[in-house]
């Protein structure tokens, strides 16, 4: 199989598991996700092409390493689904190919996207093209942690937000910005799943005049998943949702949306299916469900946020869904370099502040830490 590099190998990997589709994988059972989700049960073909800090930089920079806020969105090759792709390109099509993978027929390119639907409830689920369980489809699981990469890659491209910023929000002008993820997807217990999704900004621009400004913004948002196998080996259901706005500051406004509460979310029609969105306030980037939960945090000045496109002609140059790598897992990373996603100098997994890709100097909490705390539990 083809490996050049993470979100190749992310994406390529379909190509290793394009037998395992819905409907044609064995259905697991509904037992015990854990249990069968051990780790170094990994079987076939862990082939080493996701040696950390070679992966996805040839797939996700740009010439000049630096993925503009207005050409992220077309960064990434798990792009492919967003609104403002192709609507029809798989993403095999988006990915880079050399000469040799060119030429090699790849039934892959037929391969469904994953897909999402709302349930009756409202709640967002996720069909995968391939079997969760690496073990139900003999797929490569290159961080062993008993989930098969590609229905890794297809949570994290179906799942991750795509970001809405006020009008007034410094990053939309800045053509020195960048906008990425960096994402996880773990098993977590009895039939359950994590998705944590570190948003990396480039800057923080502060409040008030630059007031508590600094390089290196890493927020993020984490989702609770359950195993639906009674939808197909591939699906699994959003049962929880957690927003991170300052984490583990005296303003920390973070927020964990359960049962009912899911309600509040918001989805917006994107090609295949539906998808969430975020809202980022203005110069913070604190994450918040919904404008509401921005807008109410405080009506002091220089403490309160804002969130939204208001009144602007042009709303989707507020919009961003940007490029994600799986980092994988700490005892087994698939990506740690982020110069792959426009963060030259930060690593998923290091002991080290985030900086954003700037110099190493006024930066803010780790990645690691992203990617690991779980908020639910
Ligand atoms: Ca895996
Ligand atoms: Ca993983
Ligand atoms: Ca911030």
């Amino acid at each position: 199989m083809a490996g050049r590099g993470g979100l190749w190998l992310a994406v390529g990997l379909v190509a290793a598991c394009e037998a395992g589709g819905p409907g044609q994988g064995p259905a697991p059972d509904a037992g015990r996700l854990r249990d069968a989700l051990a780790p170094g049960d990994a079987t076939g073909d862990a082939t080493g092409d996701a040696t950390p800090g070679d992966a996805g930089g040839d797939a996700m920079a740009p010439p000049d390493g630096a993925p503009r806020p207005d050409a992220a969105p077309d960064a990434s090759p798990l792009d492919a689904s967003a609104p403002d792709g192709a609507a029809d390109a798989s993403p095999l099509d988006a990915a880079p190919l050399d000469a040799a993978d060119a030429a090699a027929p790849d039934a892959a390119d037929a391969a469904p996207p994953a897909t999402t639907r709302l349930d009756d409830a409202g709640r967002l689920l996720l069909l995968g093209t391939v079997p969760l369980r690496a073990a139900d489809c003999d797929c490569a699981d290159d961080d062993r942690d008993g989930l098969a990469d590609t229905w890794e890659a297809e949570a994290l491209d179906r799942l991750r937000p795509r970001l809405r910023f006020d009008e007034l929000e410094p990053l939309v002008d800045d053509p020195e910005a960048v906008v990425a993820m960096v994402g996880r997807v773990a098993p977590a217990g009895d039939d359950e799943l994590r998705v944590f999704l570190l948003v990396g900004y480039s800057r923080d621009y502060g409040s008030c005049l630059g007031i508590s400004a600094h390089d290196g913004d890493p927020e993020r948002v984490a989702l609770r998943l359950v195993v639906r196998p009674d939808l197909g080996p591939g699906a699994a259901e959003v049962i929880g949702a957690y927003t991170a706005a300052h984490e583990n500051t005296v303003g920390d406004h973070s927020a964990r949306y359960e049962g009912d509460e899911l309600a509040a979310l918001v989805h917006e029609p994107d090609a295949g299916g539906p998808r969430w969105v975020v809202f980022p306030s203005r110069g913070k980037h604190g994450t918040y469900a919904t404008v509401e939960a921005c807008e109410s945090v405080s009506p002091i000045p220089c403490v309160d946020e804002d969130c939204a496109p208001d009144g602007v002609d042009d709303p989707a140059r507020f919009d961003r869904l940007p490029p994600v790598v799986n980092a994988g897992e700490p005892e087994a990373p698939l990506v740690d370099d982020l110069a792959a996603v426009g963060f030259p100098g930060d690593r998923a997994w290091a002991d080290q502040p985030f900086c954003g890709g700037r110099a190493r100097r006024n930066c803010s909490a780790t990645v690691r830490g992203k990617l690991l705390a779980d908020p639910f539990e």
